[in-house]
């Protein structure tokens, strides 16, 4: 499976994520990292995902820079040629990522540049890198969501205020509209981020609408076909140092459902 992985700069720690963090990484950048099958929806992001009882680290990439990633990622990542030298691994932190809920970062190419770290049930620490750029316009796990911390605030102990922007239209698609994944969510009568088979259908549903009959609604692409977009953002983004390719390994747990 080869995912873009995005790079989303921590601006502020959370409270609890300052205390461990702050004087381990020796001035470093720290950008937590996504990968994303969806480059052609980054406009869109909206918060970044995290699952609260898995176990995060932060790993140097070099003297300037370090990547906020699961173990295993972090293991896939220098055996790819992320850091040098290849297959070593320099772990600063380790951090719950219930501590992270409430850190703000920078989310490259959204239109909203500034979100926050929200916990969400269905995150695998088998897969990508743990960390989950959300775009809720597009992807119905995202905005079902979403909804669920905007209605429980309190049970999921979050700041409503950060989980306070809306959906952004990205792509338009003839069925579905300029927010497909909402519209699936509704037609499906998904109540929440708990609906884990219908969100695995609609989740294939809005792939398939998406990538064959979608259009570009912003960014440097608008008006072009997501076929045609797909790959023109994902380069641009690595060009301007803000994404790089990540492959997984054969064998990987390929469904959020296992
Ligand atoms: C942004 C995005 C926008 C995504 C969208 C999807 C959609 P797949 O197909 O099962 O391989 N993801 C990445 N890592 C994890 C993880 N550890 N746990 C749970 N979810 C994860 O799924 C790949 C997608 O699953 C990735 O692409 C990421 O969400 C999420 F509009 O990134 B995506 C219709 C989907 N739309």
């Amino acid at each position: 499976q080869e995912y873009t992985a995005i790079k989303s700069q921590v601006i502020e720690w959370s409270p609890a994520a300052k205390e461990i963090v702050e004087s381990k990484i020796g001035g470093r950048k720290v950008y937590m990292v996504a990968a994303t099958l969806r480059p052609e929806t980054m406009y869109g992001q909206t918060n970044c995902f995290v699952g609260t009882s898995i176990k995060y680290g932060i790993f140097a990439v070099n003297d300037q820079e370090a990547y906020l990633i699961t173990y295993r990622a972090a293991r896939n990542m220098t055996f790819q040629g992320v850091n040098e030298p290849r297959g070593s691994i320099e772990q600063l932190v380790e951090i719950e990522g219930a501590k992270l809920v409430g850190t703000k970062i920078n989310a490259p190419f959204s239109v909203n540049p500034e979100i926050y770290v929200l916990p969400m049930d269905n995150v695998l620490a088998t897969k990508g890198t743990g960390v989950v750029t959300s775009v809720p316009s597009d992807s119905p796990h995202d905005y079902a969501t979403l909804m669920d911390l905007r209605k429980k605030a309190e049970y999921y102990k979050i700041d409503p205020a950060w989980a306070s922007i809306d959906p952004v239209p990205v792509i338009s698609t003839p069925t579905y509209g300029d927010l497909t994944a909402p519209a699936i969510v509704k037609q499906l009568k998904i109540q929440s981020q708990k609906d884990v088979k219908q969100l695995e259908d609609a989740k294939e549903i809005a792939y398939k609408e998406g990538f064959y009959n979608g259009t570009m609604l912003v960014g440097e692409f608008k008006g072009q076909s997501v076929q045609d977009a797909k790959g023109k953002v994902r380069d641009s983004m690595i060009q301007a140092g803000l994404a790089f390719a990540y492959a997984e390994p054969e064998g990987h747990v390929t469904s959020r459902s296992g």
